[in-house]
């Protein structure tokens, strides 16, 4: 593979492997914005960076199961009608050095920074789809379409080469209300080479996998997409399957992500001065369920306050509101007087009540995905 062309990155990132470049920023870069800024915002990748520099040749097909299979060119993707979703992208492997901490997991390491939200700009999905003849909220097409592939640019080893790709349902896909995207922008720029140049979809509440970059086609298919990703990763098994009984047959391919939030206001291990301190984060949860409440404790989790939310600053999180961001995170912030030294959690909950797990032995799996039990970090009063 060749990495002799791949883009510049802004130097704060940390960087969890190189070649496939892979980066998350500092706990207090990630907060210190509702929108993350492009160069703040992780880059997850399989592969080298496409280069793309011929925009005027630049098309996705669009075939398989359709009457009318279309090749669409960047002008006939600007020509849809543009809508900007705000909406968190998160990695499944967000958390999972944490995770190998008790067990070891197969992945690459993750702190908490797997996750950014932005403000996605291009065509609605369902536009796209509508455009070669499947109507909206169809869930099966008439020659027997149910899902819906996107197929990358980029090689990665997992597929022996070949593309990165997954599918959604068709019925989700051809849902106005699930604002699944063609984006050409990140936050009211054209998206760069990391995120997808020039195109990319964006499934809001779903783990950051089904999300393709660097767009080459899309396929009607009638079974869901067998690629690697699809079906040989990015699944939850229970903490008893190892490398050596694991059947990745049994298990479904991971959409929707669990309800999360993680401190990021302080490290691991801190050392606060006397007095208050402030305890920040982000809580988040998937398939557009909004967030009713984060709890934070000082003494481990035995005792918890509620820690006030909110999105735009200055304005109060309700979930379900109108005036909210549906498929974006929330900001959660609360003050608390320190003793000594204090284990600081937190933990959500989401509109449904699901709620983050207490323990990682729980929830540990092979892969390392999905770490969302309740964030835990160490304080001490120092000088
Ligand atoms: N798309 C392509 N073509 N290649 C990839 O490696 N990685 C996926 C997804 N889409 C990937 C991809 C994963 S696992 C995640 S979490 C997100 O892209 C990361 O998107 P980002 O790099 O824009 O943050
Ligand atoms: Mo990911």
């Amino acid at each position: 593979s060749d990495y002799s062309r791949e883009p510049p990155r802004h130097p704060c990132l940390k960087i969890n492997a190189k070649e496939p470049f892979n980066a998350e920023p500092t706990r207090s870069a990630l907060i210190s914005s509702y929108v993350t800024p492009v160069d703040f915002f992780y880059k997850r990748n399989h592969g080298p960076i496409p280069v793309m520099d011929d925009i005027e040749r630049y098309s996705i097909s669009l075939c398989g199961l359709v009457e009318n299979s279309q090749e669409l060119f960047m002008k006939d993707i600007w020509k849809l009608p543009k809508y900007t979703v705000t909406a968190t992208l998160q990695c499944a492997g967000n958390r999972r050095t944490a995770m190998s901490k008790s067990r070891t997991v197969r992945g690459v390491g993750w702190d908490i920074a797997a996750i950014g939200n932005a403000v996605w700009g291009g065509a609605k999905l369902a536009d796209v789809l509508r455009l070669v003849g499947i109507p909206y909220l169809t869930s099966i097409t008439q020659s027997g379409g149910k899902h819906v592939e996107f197929v990358s640019i980029d090689k990665c080893k997992e597929e022996k080469g070949g593309p990165y790709k997954a599918s959604i349902p068709l019925s989700q896909a051809t849902n106005p209300e699930a604002d699944v995207l063609l984006a050409y922008e990140m936050n009211g720029e054209p998206l760069n080479r990391d995120h997808g140049y020039p195109l990319r979809v964006v499934v809001p509440g779903v783990i950051g996998a089904r999300s393709v970059k660097w767009l080459d086609s899309i396929n009607i298919i009638a079974e869901e997409c067998q690629g690697f990703f699809m079906q040989k990763d990015y699944k939850m098994f229970p903490p008893t399957v190892n490398w050596d009984n694991i059947n990745w047959s049994t298990r479904r391919a991971q959409m929707d992500f669990p309800v999360q939030s993680a401190i990021c206001s302080l490290e691991d291990v801190s050392v606060v001065k006397h007095g208050k301190i402030t305890i920040k984060g982000y809580a988040v949860s998937g398939g557009g369920r909004g967030i009713e409440r984060v709890d934070v404790s000082i003494d481990g989790g035995k005792t918890w306050v509620e820690a006030t939310r909110y999105q735009r600053s200055g304005i109060p999180y309700i979930a379900d509101d109108s005036s909210s961001d549906r498929w974006a995170w929330v900001f959660f912030e609360a003050e608390a007087n320190i003793p000594q030294s204090a284990e600081i959690v937190a933990k959500a909950v989401d509109i449904a009540a699901n709620v983050q797990p207490e323990s990682i032995d729980s929830i540990w799996n092979l892969r390392g995905i999905l770490n969302t039990s309740w964030h835990r970090v160490q304080v001490r009063v120092g000088q």
